[in-house]
């Protein structure tokens, strides 16, 4: 799709644009003409190269690598004549799907590489041009895997807040590319892909639009493990046609009868629950990585011994360094597939090494048939790609068995880390881990993981910042005057945890505050139950209204999700062109282009821009400074403001 004039015109950047104003203007709604296109990628690129990344980006780390990812050749798919199991899912549907998988004696892995790995390690950075040109060899490699993890969880957010992409143009183009394998995305129940409740019929048009954009699993889960926000969840992919993958958030350790409330007994509960609700496969989501392999052995055993036909689907972090030993556990218990990251985006925070599983398996009878050297190749390419992303790098050089103790999960360990990093607290990192154990205990030990993690965090980031222990807590809470965040989880907004909130402290926090809109100080039950229905068609005229005819029902969907970050998106869009934003190689995207660089920018179907960088001068007394370029040949200048 074409960017459109309108968004390139100086009045309608000056927002000053009206649907009259399109109406006198009707060449404003043909496609931009490519000088337009190649104006704005100079642009950015002269941009980015005077004055650095958008500081937002948070591209901090150390430069990218200047050696370019290969990509393998992997085709065309081996001749096989069995069904896939997104083939026998479009089919014949998602309950055959599930006694497709359970069928198997092999173990399925899931590859999660495209979402979790990068969100764990690399800021969930990764941008879709880096996808689409691994999807290819990837659909070959792993075409007998259960899924491809591709989407949701913190993809959706970031991919339009910081990298300027479009999040559901990824997943149709990597559906493009990839038909066979059953892509996956993390739904956070009520949350949809966000951090608060959404209506209802939010969550429901969201799992339509998702599935028929091409995603197939739906992991849903809620943070504090609260049915009535998973059950909306779950009618909502089931409604869409989906496949309902409910999972379990694991925290504490099963195999301690000493550790936390969370016992054999609460799991089993659990999932007995889903299952009524509608599930086609168990996950048992160890988002910090918490599940030994002991544990994994009891709990897994478990569930396989009461629900013989249930799919079980095992996701964890390696964090402590356990992920493989835990999910061979896992299969020789009876679980039907586990996650497991391309080794290169493994490890650490991340998930446990696909390699690593593949081979230890090999030769037994759960062998995942995964060809190691096709692996290899990928992994090659992932490689080079983790180079080109060093900027987003945590600094983490290890594994650590504390988050046994602390349990935070894996993407928020890599972040409060590099979180640390950034303001020069480093020192302060091991409180921050305590800390974060003993906000949990506050909290009534619960589940930790998006939302009820951030909640956690920010609970034992204020801990430290004001030399508060435990005990301080629970003596001043009533003159503490505590994050947001913290006094909104005791009012209910997350919904209730497993246990109850632990009070007195949750009436010390909410002090008599009411919840917006209403003259109670809490809930009493789902918070999104309330919220009234969102009207589709008026949020789609008051966009296009304010954007022009270019809003699609899918752009309506990302405003209701995320409503200043859309129009922050859009605005930038206009200043620097699709293309820029989604075509640039990644080192150019970060970096901007050093003085006699080429490059090849890829711009519609068939068409290339050469783009050389000749020369920037020194700022002038106006503050600017012109960047010579040289494009398809001819010269160009751009003028920058130099804001260093
Ligand atoms: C997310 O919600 O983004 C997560 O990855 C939770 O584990
Ligand atoms: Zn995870």
């Amino acid at each position: 799709s074409f960017l459109l004039n309108v968004l390139e015109h100086d009045e309608f950047l000056n927002k000053t644009v009206t649907t009259s104003f399109i109406g006198e203007n009707p060449d404003l709604l043909a496609p931009s003409t490519s000088k337009d296109r190649a104006q704005k990628i100079l642009k950015y690129i002269a941009e980015v190269t005077v004055n650095g990344p958008e500081p937002a980006l948070g591209a901090t780390g150390a430069p990218c690598s200047t050696v370019d990812p290969i990509v393998p050749n992997l085709g065309p798919n081996k001749l096989n004549t069995n069904k896939s199991l997104r083939q026998i899912y479009t089919s014949d549907g998602p309950e055959a799907f599930a006694r497709a998988v359970r069928n198997k004696k092999s173990l399925l892995l899931t590859d999660t590489t495209w979402r979790d790995a990068h969100q764990s390690l690399l800021a969930t950075r990764v941008r879709t041009t880096d996808l689409l040109k691994i999807a290819q060899p990837t659909s070959v490699a792993f075409e007998d895997a259960y899924s491809l993890e591709c989407w949701g969880g913190a993809t959706f957010d970031v991919s339009m807040r910081f990298l300027r992409e479009c999040p559901w143009d990824r997943l149709a183009l990597l559906r493009e590319k990839v038909p066979d394998i059953p892509f996956q995305m993390l739904l956070r129940g009520a949350n949809a892909v966000g951090y608060t409740a959404y209506p209802d019929n939010a969550v429901h048009e969201f799992c339509e639009m998702a599935q028929k954009t091409g995603m197939d699993v739906f992991r849903v889960f809620d943070s504090l493990n609260y049915v009535e926000n998973m059950r909306l969840g779950i009618d909502a992919v089931g409604a869409a046609g989906g496949i309902v993958e409910s999972a379990i958030s694991y925290t504490g350790d099963v195999s301690n009868p000493d550790k936390g409330l969370y016992d054999l007994e609460y799991y089993l509960k659990l999932t007995e629950e889903l299952k009524g609700l509608g599930t086609h496969v168990l996950c048992i989501k160890d988002m910090a990585g918490l599940l030994k392999p002991k544990a994994a052995t009891m709990l897994v055993g478990a569930i396989r011994a009461e629900h013989p036909d249930l799919p079980i689907h095992v996701h964890t972090h390696d964090t402590a360094g356990t992920g493989v030993a835990s999910m061979i556990a896992c299969a020789e218990a009876g679980a039907d597939a586990v996650d497991s990251a391309v080794d290169g985006m493994s490890g650490m925070t991340s998930q446990p090494s696909m390699g690593a599983i593949v081979a230890a398996l090999q030769g037994t009878e759960l062998d995942t048939g995964v060809d190691l050297e096709e692996l290899s190749e990928i992994n090659t390419y992932w490689e080079g790609v983790r180079g080109l992303y060093r900027p987003f790098e945590s600094g983490q050089m290890s594994g650590s068995s504390d988050v046994y103790v602390n349990e935070i999960p894996g993407g928020q360990y890599t972040n409060m880390l590099y979180q640390s990093k950034q303001l020069g607290l480093e020192a302060e990192w091991s409180d921050v881990k305590r800390s974060y154990a003993a906000a949990n205990r506050l909290c009534g030990d619960i589940p930790k993981v998006t939302p009820s993690s951030k909640v956690v965090g920010d609970l034992a980031q204020f801990m430290v910042a004001n030399s508060l222990s435990e005990r301080d807590v629970i003596e001043q809470a009533e003159t503490l005057n505590f994050p947001t965040s913290v006094v909104e989880y005791f009012q209910g907004y997350l919904g209730i945890p497993p246990h109850g909130f632990p009070e007195p402290l949750r009436s010390k926090i909410i002090k008599g505050r009411t919840i917006s809109g209403s003259s109670n100080t809490s809930f009493s039950g789902r918070p999104g139950a309330e919220m009234s229905p969102i009207d589709f068609a008026s949020t789609k005229s008051t966009l296009t209204e304010k954007w022009g005819p270019i809003i699609r029902d899918c752009d309506v969907m990302s405003s209701v999700m995320y409503p200043s970050v859309f129009d922050d998106w859009l605005l930038k869009r206009q200043e620097f062109g699709k293309s820029a934003v989604s075509n640039l190689p990644t080192r150019n995207f970060i970096q901007g282009m050093s003085r006699d660089e080429e490059i090849v920018v890829p711009v519609a179907d068939g068409l290339d821009l050469t783009v050389k960088l000749l020369q920037i001068s020194p700022p002038g007394d106006d503050g600017m400074c012109t960047v010579d370029f040289e494009l398809n040949g001819s010269q160009r200048r751009i003028k920058v403001k130099d804001s260093t």
